[in-house]
């Protein structure tokens, strides 16, 4: 096959890179992709992070195909139709607590941008504009909007682009080898970092200033960062008595991956605002949404004049027909197959055999929670990410696995419907490329 690939030019690819060797996929089922040349390739990242319930779900592709004929698109603006309020009625029914109010957007980027804003106007409705700052974490992913690189915290996606916002400071991340390597679950150290956005971040700002705190429950992009036991309680703790609004960033943690909905539900910590996409619609077709505490929605509706708009926010394709539908089509399908409970069921199995790799040459730190894990790797000195990169190149060519890296570090968050023999497919395929890798 010849293909022109000059004029793509691909989203966090290294360009030259890929066009000198492309990788391929033209169709997916289940857990396998099949690549161009026509070998199957299991799937050991859930697309991105985002493909919950397999490739093509029969239920979820019928869903689209029957909304693209009924309804393709419809105004969101002052306009709506059924689906989308079916699919934020399913998504509040299965968020905790009471957020049950939900704004679509189209991508987890624009749910964190939409988040955001929404903490600050919910502020400055009540009469609190003092409270402009916002806060996050090194190490932090919450996409690549300006509002998002702001408070996230990878240096790599902000040092090209300028300024940001203002009055952004950032919370040190609790990834602490030196004490947790090979950690099962939950670290069982690190709590104390948490008091350092009391006793430092609040110290230094005026608490009186800030409007909210982001984090992911688990850092995932940043290469699997898990909180210390007791660590996202003390967050919510200082946001409770300082009146700081604390969004959890579910954009990989959502919809099962942890074995439960939510984070919020596996850490049993409440935010007041959620941020997903990804799993929401199995990705079929892009999807955000922010999810927000009934009383931040009833703020908005008594404080804004009668008959005015009262959030100044929104897409041209917030609530799209397609993607609402893919959404209902998947949250009932997460329900009706237990796929949550699946994947806290296969959790043991999927820790054993990650924890299997510990002892293999360049291995340092294994960690995982849920249906994801981390390996990371000493890199290869002087050539940061390249034993790693290695590692994905050759798991694809030759062992037919697709596994995500990030800097010297291989996470693995396979679709929720992995069986055990694919759990051994997937660890063995590493674990021997591993053991022959410069
Ligand atoms: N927040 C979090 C916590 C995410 O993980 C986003 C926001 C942005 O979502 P969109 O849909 O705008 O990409 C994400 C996305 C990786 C990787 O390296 C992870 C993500 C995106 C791209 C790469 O594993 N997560
Ligand atoms: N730019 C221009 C010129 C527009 O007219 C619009 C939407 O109407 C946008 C950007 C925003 O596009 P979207 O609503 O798809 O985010």
């Amino acid at each position: 096959m010849s293909l022109d690939t000059s004029h793509y030019w691909m989203p966090f690819t290294a360009n030259r890179q890929f066009k000198s060797r492309p990788r391929l996929m033209k169709a997916a089922s289940g857990m396998y992709y099949t690549a161009e040349d026509g070998r199957q390739i299991l799937d050991g990242t859930a697309g991105l992070w985002c493909v919950n319930a397999g490739h093509a779900h029969p239920k979820i592709v019928q869903a689209v195909v029957e909304q693209a004929q009924t309804m393709d698109f419809g105004p969101p603006f002052q306009m709506g139709h059924a689906k989308a309020f079916e699919a934020a009625s399913a998504l509040a029914a299965m968020a905790p607590a009471d957020l049950n109010r939900v704004f679509f957007c189209n991508s987890g980027s624009e749910a964190v941008e939409t988040a955001l804003k929404m903490a600050l106007a919910f502020h400055r409705m009540r009469g609190d504009g003092l409270r402009t700052k916002l806060i996050g974490r090194e190490r932090g992913y919450h996409g690549v909007g300006f509002g998002g690189i702001s408070v996230g915290g990878i240096a790599g996606n902000r040092k090209h682009f300028g300024t940001a916002l203002p009055g952004v400071d950032h919370l040190r991340h609790p990834l602490d080898i030196a004490r947790n390597a090979f950690s099962r679950g939950l670290p069982e150290h690190g709590v104390e970092i948490a008091d350092e956005f009391e006793q430092r971040l609040l110290a230094l700002h005026d608490p009186a200033t800030i409007a909210a705190l982001i984090v992911e429950p688990v850092q995932g992009s940043a290469g699997v960062i898990i909180p210390p036991k007791g660590y996202l309680q003390k967050l919510r703790a200082v946001c409770d008595k300082y009146g700081i609004l604390l969004i959890f960033d579910e954009v990989i943690t959502g919809f099962g991956r942890l074995g439960t909905a939510f984070g919020a539900d596996y850490f049993g910590v409440t935010p007041d605002i959620i941020c997903c996409a990804k799993g929401l619609t199995n990705a079929a077709v892009p999807m955000g949404a922010v999810i927000a505490k009934q009383s931040i929605y009833d703020e908005f509706m008594s404080r804004a004049p009668e008959n005015s708009i009262e959030f100044y926010h929104g897409y041209t394709y917030s609530g799209h027909p397609l993607a609402s539908a893919a959404a209902v089509a998947a949250l009932g399908v997460y329900r009706d197959e237990a796929l949550f409970e699946r994947a806290a069921a296969m959790a043991p199995a999927f820790e054993e055999a990650a924890h299997a790799l510990r002892g293999l040459p360049h291995v340092k730190d294994i960690r995982n929670i849920g249906l994801v894990c981390a390996i990371e790797l000493e890199p290869l000195p002087g050539k940061p990410t390249a034993r790693a990169y290695e590692v994905f190149e050759r798991c694809f060519w030759e062992k037919n696995v697709l596994i995500r890296t990030t800097a010297d570090i291989i996470a693995l968050s396979p679709p929720l419907i992995i069986d055990k023999a694919q759990i051994d497919m997937l660890f063995d395929a590493v674990g021997n490329v591993l053991k022959t890798v410069k």
